[in-house]
Parts: C-alpha cells; structure tokens; sequence
C-alpha cells in the first residue's frame, strides 16, 4: 500500500492497518440502534468512525473524547453530542497503546487521556480496538502518558524519580484542556491498579494513562476478541 505521501508502507504496518480496520469494523457489532455511542481518538478509531459512518442513520450520535474525533465524526455527519447532555452511555469504543492480559491499558500516546478516562468511566462497556502490536504481558514498555497542570510539571516529574521513572515532558504538546503531559519511561508495571491509585493522589495530576481501575471489557484484536 502507498500512503498519500507515496512513501510505500512495510508489510508490518500494513498489517497494523489492517488489524486496526478489521478490529474497528468488528466493533459495529456492539452498536445498537438509537444508541449515543462514546468515541475515543487515535487511527483505530479513525477506521472506526468510518465505519460509524456507513451506519451512521442508525444511532442517534456521538460524544467525543477529543475535539479531533469530533471533528472527523462532524464531517461524516454524525451528530456530536456533550456528556453532560448524553448522560451515561451504553458503548465506549477507543484504541489504546497497550493492553496487558487483564484488559488494563496504557492510553494517551494521542494525548487524549483526560476525555478518554471520562468517557470510559461514564460507559456501560467499553470495547477497545488493537492492533497486534499493542498486546503486551506486563505494561510499561510504552512510556506512561500523564496530563499535569502546567505549573506541576516539575513538582510531578520529581515524584515520577522518587519512583524510579524517567520523565520526559512532551514539549510543545498542549491538550484539548490546556495542560501538558510527561511521557514516563522506564516503568515494569505489575499492578496497575495500585500505580494508577498512587499517582492519583499527587497533587497536580490531572490524568494518569493507566486504564486499570476501569479496564477494557472487550478487547478486538484485528479479527480477533480476545
Ligand atoms: C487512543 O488510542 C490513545 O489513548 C492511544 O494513544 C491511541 C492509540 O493510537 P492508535 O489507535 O493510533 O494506535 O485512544
């Protein structure tokens, strides 16, 4: 396959992209009609919307994790609507950048957490669409996103050492609320749980990328359900 930059993409993310399109059409299966569906953010979800919008006369709308899922659900014609308004939801569907054997997931490599943790916590089941790529045994090999209030980034990232961990800010990255984020390297996560519950209470933290508390609850690896 070529991208539209014409460079040709390897047989391996061509079997990524593959993967992430069968997972994200797989996912259709738990839309229902009438239904407000929560949509998360990153390429898998993008095939997802697509494929949203092939059905898109059949559910009543969308709320959005980030504002660019927003837009691309908007130009497809599916109708966006706020929490607030869409009250709990029956159906999450997001990617993720790991997903260890429990269903619990590091997420926010698309600096989205905050919207995706809120949108998780507010739905009924949460179906979360891979790649291959993303199954992993134990959690850290992908650096830890976390979203801090800019004036915490320095106090957060001397806790993260405390921890053993490397902080790296993303610089130049500022999310859909204003804050930044430090991608944390060098964590062996063995319970996620508790390390999602300890870095909570750190002053500062707006969201932690550990989806462990609130795990996945289906897991769609390419054609696969795990
Ligand atoms: C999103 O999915 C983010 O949390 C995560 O970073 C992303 C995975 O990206 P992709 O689907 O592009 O591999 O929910």
């Amino acid at each position: 396959m070529t991208l539209p930059s014409g460079d040709r993409m390897t047989d391996a993310s061509n079997n990524a992209a593959a993967q992430k399109r069968q997972a994200a059409e797989a996912a259709l299966g738990f839309v229902e009609d009438g239904m407000v569906v929560g949509v998360g953010t990153g390429s898998t979800v993008a095939f997802f919307i697509d494929a949203l919008a092939g059905i898109r006369h059949r559910i009543r709308g969308a709320v959005s994790s980030s504002e660019r899922s927003a837009q691309l659900l908007r130009e497809r014609g599916i109708e966006v609507f706020d929490l607030n308004s869409a009250g709990p939801l029956p159906l999450y569907v997001d990617g993720a950048d790991e997903c260890d054997p429990q269903r619990r997931l590091i997420k926010g490599g698309g600096g989205a957490l905050t919207g995706e943790k809120i949108i998780a916590e507010a739905s009924r089941t949460f179906v979360c669409i891979i790649d291959e790529s993303k199954e992993v045994d134990v959690l850290g090999r992908f650096p830890l996103p976390i979203e801090v209030i800019p004036m915490a980034r320095s106090l957060v990232g001397r806790e993260i050492v405390k921890r053993g961990g490397q902080p790296v800010w993303r610089e130049g990255t500022v999310t859909d609320y204003g804050n930044w984020i430090i991608d944390v390297h060098g964590w062996r996560i063995t319970d996620p749980v508790a390390l999602e519950r300890e870095l909570n209470q750190i002053p500062g933290i707006v969201t932690v990328g550990l989806f462990a508390r609130r795990p996945a609850d289906v897991v769609l690896v390419g054609n696969r359900r795990r």
